[in-house]
């Protein structure tokens, strides 16, 4: 009974001595040293290469280690009826929190004009950039767990804040839409849209101009989702015609994020390195232990995900 670590992007020594701290009888093998395949009952997995799941005869249980779950349910391959479990864990939520905090304040204070003046040697005091938080609507796509601090932490700054999810929610103190039909009337009062959603079938290229055209001139657009909510080129249109005014991206189609992409060197885009919010082991490997420990017992799983809907 072992458990495979697969990241190829990780600290591998870093996550199998927290795990052996964590749980000094149960045995990991970090990929590619797989040994025996029938030794694997557990698979805690960061974008595994396709077919590796497959190739385990005894798989019990797939865990991602990140919040999402489309970097497992894209491989064509998956091993049916095997259940999957996602993190959630408050460390990683404070810091997509920071994450759009920063970005949503950047664009608030207009930081990206006032850098503009500063390498043209231009001091010029900007009374027409001023805005009360109040006067800034805050759209956010996705009332999960990320979702929903961004948007109670913005509100507490006093930013006017809405959020979109698939089903009806409640949350004192933002304006709530939901489902297909309440997309357009969201977006059409968001002057800085981010984007907390998990990438599904439902959800693939929602960033997109038909769905920009909704948006008030001049938007900001934060993705921290998925790079596949994005449609590249449509955003570079936008940007174009000042639909939208800015972007900040941490998640890309391809990553590493190709040399050669236009968004590295567009003026009116911030690229950042999918670390919006970290995977830490010291904080995650808990409920990975505690999980496999209640599949051991015949005990519910936490934060298994629903394989119809995709998250
Ligand atoms: P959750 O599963 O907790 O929340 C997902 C939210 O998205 C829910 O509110 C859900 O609606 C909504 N949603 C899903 N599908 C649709 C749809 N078709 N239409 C409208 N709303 C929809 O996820 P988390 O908040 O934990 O994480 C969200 C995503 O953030 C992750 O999947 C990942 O892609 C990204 N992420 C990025 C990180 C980074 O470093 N850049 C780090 C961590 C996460 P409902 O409430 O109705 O179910
Ligand atoms: C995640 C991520 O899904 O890091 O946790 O993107």
């Amino acid at each position: 009974m072992t458990l495979l670590f697969f990241s190829e992007v990780d600290r591998v020594d870093w996550w199998t001595g927290e795990l052996n701290k964590a749980a000094p009888d149960i045995p990991v093998r970090a990929w590619p040293d797989v040994g025996d395949p029938a030794d694997i009952r557990w698979a805690l997995v960061w974008k595994p290469r396709h077919g590796l799941l497959a190739s385990l005869p005894k798989l019990e249980l797939i865990l991602s280690m990140g919040a999402g779950v489309d970097h497992v349910f894209a491989d064509p391959t998956l091993p049916a009826g095997v259940p999957v479990t996602r993190i959630v864990d408050p460390m990683m939520t404070a810091g997509i929190t920071e994450y759009v905090l920063l970005h949503v304040l950047r664009y608030h204070r207009f930081l990206p004009v006032l850098e503009a003046q500063q390498r043209e040697r231009v001091w010029k005091m900007r009374f027409d950039l001023h805005r009360l938080p109040a006067e800034r609507r805050i759209g956010i796509l996705g009332l999960g767990v990320m979702g929903a601090d961004s948007a109670a932490k913005l509100a507490a700054l006093g930013f006017a804040v809405a959020v979109w999810s698939r089903t009806e929610k409640t949350l004192p103190g933002v304006a709530r839409f939901h489902g297909p039909a309440g997309l357009a009337p969201f977006l059409a009062s968001t002057n800085i849209l981010v984007c907390l959603l998990p990438l599904t079938p439902a959800t693939e290229g929602i960033l997109c101009a038909a769905n920009f055209a909704h948006l008030p001139e001049g938007a900001f657009l934060i993705n921290a989702g998925r790079g596949g909510h994005l449609v590249d080129d449509d955003l570079l249109a936008a940007l174009d015609t000042g639909r939208i005014a800015h972007a900040t991206l941490d998640v890309f189609h391809t990553e590493p994020l190709p040399v050669d992409h236009p968004f590295w060197a567009h003026q009116r885009i911030t690229v950042t390195p999918h670390n919006a919010a970290i995977s830490d082991p010291r904080s995650i490997v808990g409920q990975v232990i505690d999980n496999i420990r209640r599949l051991v017992a015949g005990r519910p799983l936490v934060n298994q995900v629903d394989t119809a809907q995709g998250y």
